[in-house]
């Protein structure tokens, strides 16, 4: 889905997501909430009502025909899985319900291992899915939870972050790419520094994925957590990629049916990767709707794509410029998708309101990540995030309507 010129035909794009083609108020949707959740396109939507309508059983039970056609097109979603992050193998590839699953899965296993005066280092710009889950795990363990600061534009302050890391740092948990700021964290390099201290590192993916190659042999990093829902796929399902040496002996995260080997009344044994960190019933149909998505994303060239999004940027950060009384949150030289922004005198949610009312979709508040709030000394902000369907025109129509919530609230 690219023209001849190397450039996205966002206009085949667009039509292949049936949720874009509606008016709301009689204004034609503009949807710049991506970092929220993405959009689906036909062919996931297609994948989903196939799999009820042709093939639902439960798999692994492999005593017949549709039993054992789910479980072929569940396998191969872990195998699409596998090689869109290019992980070493299949085993390494966990189901969650999303990142916030898997995270907890990593975090779980490390609260039985860690000590007091240990230390795990995030930053100040987690997610919360990426830090409570880490500030339970030291308050459990009795280690100690470290916090690398951003400097003032929200790029990650790497000095700082270097300094914080010792033979004490037993873990460090980074985002990928910022959901609040649009921050794109050198994850390579920080991966390399944190090992080279003896550290296990998860790079929390949630808003790293939809953007563009993600290798997770090439970062460096011990787990990578994903949700399929902001890649294009269904909700509720997500994924923990780990280095097979280090889940093999992972904790057991839930126990019950699939994750085991041998079971009597006294005790139990634990069964082989990935199956041993997968208990019960798994979101069948949402792997397979996953699958669909990435098959469906991969389809499309990935240098258009990010060429795509970084001309939504430029244009969105040129209008921001030249507005007065705007002021966008987050600068960092290296950032993708997200624009953050405050409108001078007027609160986030009363501009998301009036934007709404024209048919412009975007999210306003803390964006589960209230300490970053509190160091950058804002309530909250507007935040417009931006996908492979949204189109120039659209972002104009956001500076058309954000002219309006300025004049209806200055
Ligand atoms: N980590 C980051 C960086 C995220 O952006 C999110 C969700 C999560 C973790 C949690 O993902 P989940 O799928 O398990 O919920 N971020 C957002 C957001 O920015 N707006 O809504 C959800």
């Amino acid at each position: 889905m690219t023209h001849s010129s190397g450039v996205l035909d966002v206009d085949s794009i667009r039509a292949q997501f049936p949720i874009l083609h509606q008016q709301i108020d009689g204004k034609p949707l503009v949807y710049l909430d991506n970092a929220a959740t993405t959009q689906k396109p036909q062919a996931v939507i297609q994948a989903l009502t196939d799999f009820y309508t042709q093939c639902n059983a439960n798999v692994h039970r492999g005593a017949h025909h549709l039993s054992d056609e789910a479980t072929r097109r569940y396998e191969r979603a872990r195998d699409c899985v596998a090689g869109f992050i290019h992980a070493g193998n299949r085993k390494e590839v966990v189901w969650t319900s999303g990142t916030t699953e898997s995270i907890n899965i990593v975090a779980n296993g490390m609260a039985q291992r860690l000590q007091s005066g240990d230390e795990v280092l995030v930053t100040q710009m987690e997610h919360h899915a990426n830090l409570v889950t880490w500030q339970q795990a030291c308050l459990r363990s009795g280690a100690t939870l470290k916090v690398a600061p951003i400097l003032d534009n929200g790029a990650l302050d790497t000095d700082a972050f270097t300094e914080l890391l010792n033979e004490k740092t037993k873990f460090v948990a980074l985002p990928h790419v910022s959901n609040a700021l649009g921050t794109i964290n050198p994850v390579k390099a920080l991966s390399a520094q944190a090992k080279s201290v003896g550290a296990l590192v998860l790079i929390d993916g949630a808003q790293g994925v939809a953007h563009g190659n993600v290798n997770v042999c090439d970062i460096g990093c011990d787990f990578y957590a994903f949700s399929g829902h902001k890649l294009f796929g269904p909700t509720g399902i997500g994924v923990l990629w780990g280095k097979e040496e280090v889940l093999q002996n992972w904790p057991v995260w839930q126990t019950g049916g699939e994750m085991i080997a041998k079971v009597t009344y006294e005790c139990s044994t634990w069964g082989e990767l990935p199956n041993r960190l997968e208990a019960g019933t798994p979101n069948i149909a949402g792997a397979i709707g996953l699958a669909a998505a990435i098959d469906w994303f991969t389809g499309l060239d990935c240098d258009a794509i990010q060429a795509h999004e970084k001309a939504l940027m430029a244009s969105a950060l040129e209008q921001a410029d030249a507005f007065d009384g705007l002021k966008v949150i987050g600068n960092a030289p290296n950032k993708i998708g997200v624009l953050s922004f405050i409108l001078q005198g007027t609160h986030p949610a009363d501009v998301g309101f009036i934007l709404d009312r024209q048919g412009i979709a975007i999210r306003t508040g803390d964006h589960c990540a209230q300490p970053l709030m509190r160091r950058l000394d804002v309530p909250g902000t507007a935040r417009a995030s931006f996908s492979v369907y949204n189109t120039l025109a659209e972002v104009d129509a956001l500076f058309v309507a954000l002219k309006k919530a300025q004049s209806m609230l200055g």
